[in-house]
């Protein structure tokens, strides 16, 4: 049986096992759906970022993405609504292999000298490195169910429901919790060696997995990691309570960088502020008309990833756009996609909309709605015309 949303086990077969064997089912199913770190861990569990979260609701900094706090409290307990969970295995899958400290790339906060043309670089650069394929929650979505119905085969019956992005979970939280990474001041899911160009995805299960450690004791690797986060290896449960929440240290590279002064001294978003959020989620114009500090960026915002010395750490090993020793090619899918080539940005500004559904449905782009696309290409053209000294709105 391959678990989907709400799948149901065969009555009488076993749901419980170790997180060792649990290890070990994962570490064959995962590679060959492209998974480069899962984790799991025991439900119920308190979160001990929830105030972050209570903070976030209560001062509004969800920027209008109403859809995010509705039923604030059940986003802190998945078994509120879910009474069955007991387990839940996380994942994370790599959508850039580099973060280039020379890169000219305006979406990566290049030298704005590369950003003046509009004819160069490409207008995919502009985009966030996560979009500029296809749409990750296809990709992964696929590769989370792929693992689990192989998990099943190999082994435990299990119900399971599946989520990227779209369920009630705090992704990052959970990640963490599961060994992942830690949390950074620009609230990204880091981990040590392979940065934070991740993508996560959740699956609620009714597994029972003994040896985890405690509910809400963060696990200082993860079951299965295509790299280990630290050289030596940590037993599982003794060690648990060290695992780092953060390992930013003294650093404030990413609260420097952001050009609209989104991420606050303490770590933590203001969405509302984001330059993902004006140019992927919201309709109309920039808050107080602040159009010019997205600068060359077309969609999405990858500065205070760009910045991070965890990112330069984990693109200083291999040659730019290889993966790191030991692990796979990156996934396909998130490569720029040949076709965006077609286009140029004074052409994105003037699309019409069955051009838009008919390039970009199943692209992260489709998120933007034709308008918002042709306005971020118009506020770019307007942006780079304006630092070459010939006017703009
Ligand atoms: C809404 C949303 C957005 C919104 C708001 C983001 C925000 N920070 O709140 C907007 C549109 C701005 C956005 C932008 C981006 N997003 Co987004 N987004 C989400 C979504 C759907 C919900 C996030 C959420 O619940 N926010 C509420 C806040 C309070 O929660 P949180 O940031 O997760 O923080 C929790 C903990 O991490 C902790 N915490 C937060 N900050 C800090 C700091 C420190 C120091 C510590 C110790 C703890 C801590 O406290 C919180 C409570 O538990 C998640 C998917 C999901 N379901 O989780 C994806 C997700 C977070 N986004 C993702 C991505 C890739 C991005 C972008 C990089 C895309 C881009 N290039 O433009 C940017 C990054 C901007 C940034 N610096 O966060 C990935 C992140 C992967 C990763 N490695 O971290 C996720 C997980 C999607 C996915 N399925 O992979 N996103
Ligand atoms: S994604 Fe860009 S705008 Fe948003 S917090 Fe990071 S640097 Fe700031
Ligand atoms: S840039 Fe510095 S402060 Fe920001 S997430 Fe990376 S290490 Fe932490």
């Amino acid at each position: 049986m391959a678990p989907g949303p709400d799948a149901a086990p065969p009555p009488g077969v076993a749901r419980r096992l170790d997180a060792a064997a649990l290890a070990g089912l994962l570490a064959r199913v995962c590679p060959p759906h492209h998974l480069d770190l899962a984790g799991a861990l025991a439900l119920p569990c308190p979160l001990p970022h929830a105030d972050r979260w209570r903070a976030y609701v209560a001062e509004g900094r969800h920027g209008g993405l109403d859809w995010l706090v509705r039923e604030p409290e059940a986003r802190l307990d998945p078994t509120g609504r879910d009474p069955w969970a007991r387990t839940l295995l996380v994942f994370a899958q790599r959508y850039t292999d580099g973060w280039p400290a020379d890169d000219p790339d305006p979406a990566a906060g290049g030298p704005p000298g590369e950003a003046e043309s509009p004819d160069s670089p490409p207008w995919t650069a502009r985009v966030a490195r996560y979009a500029r394929g296809l749409d990750y929650h296809d990709l992964l979505l696929g590769d989370i169910r792929g693992a689990l119905a192989a998990l099943t085969a190999a082994g435990p019956a299990f119900r399971a429901r599946v989520a990227v992005d779209t369920g009630p979970y705090l992704e990052r939280e959970y990640a963490w919790l599961a060994g992942l990474g830690f949390l950074g001041r620009n609230t990204c899911l880091i981990h040590e060696k392979l940065g934070s160009g991740l993508l996560l995805g959740v699956a609620l299960t009714d597994l029972e997995v003994d040896g985890l450690p405690p509910a809400g004791v963060p696990a200082p690797e993860p079951l299965h990691g295509a790299v280990r986060r630290r050289r030596r290896a940590a037993p599982l449960a003794p060690l648990a309570p060290l695992a780092p929440v953060t390992r930013c240290g003294t650093c404030t590279r990413c609260i420097e960088a952001c050009p609209t002064q989104a991420i606050l001294p303490g770590g933590g978003l203001d969405a509302a502020g984001c330059l993902s959020t004006w140019t992927i989620e919201k309709r109309g114009r920039a808050p107080d008309g602040r159009e010019a500090e997205q600068g060359g960026l077309l969609f999405g915002c990858d500065i205070c990833q760009a910045v991070c010395p965890w990112n330069r750490r984990a693109s200083a090993q291999p040659p730019p756009g290889q993966p790191p020793p030991g692990l796979p090619p990156l996934r396909e899918g998130y490569g720029a996609l040949p076709a965006h080539a077609e286009l140029g940005l004074a052409d994105l500004a003037r699309l019409d909309d069955d051009a838009f559904r008919a390039r970009f449905r199943r692209t992260p782009l489709w998120r933007a709605h034709p308008e918002g696309l042709r306005r971020n290409a118009a506020r770019v053209l307007a942006n780079l015309a304006r630092r070459r000294g010939e006017g703009g709105t």
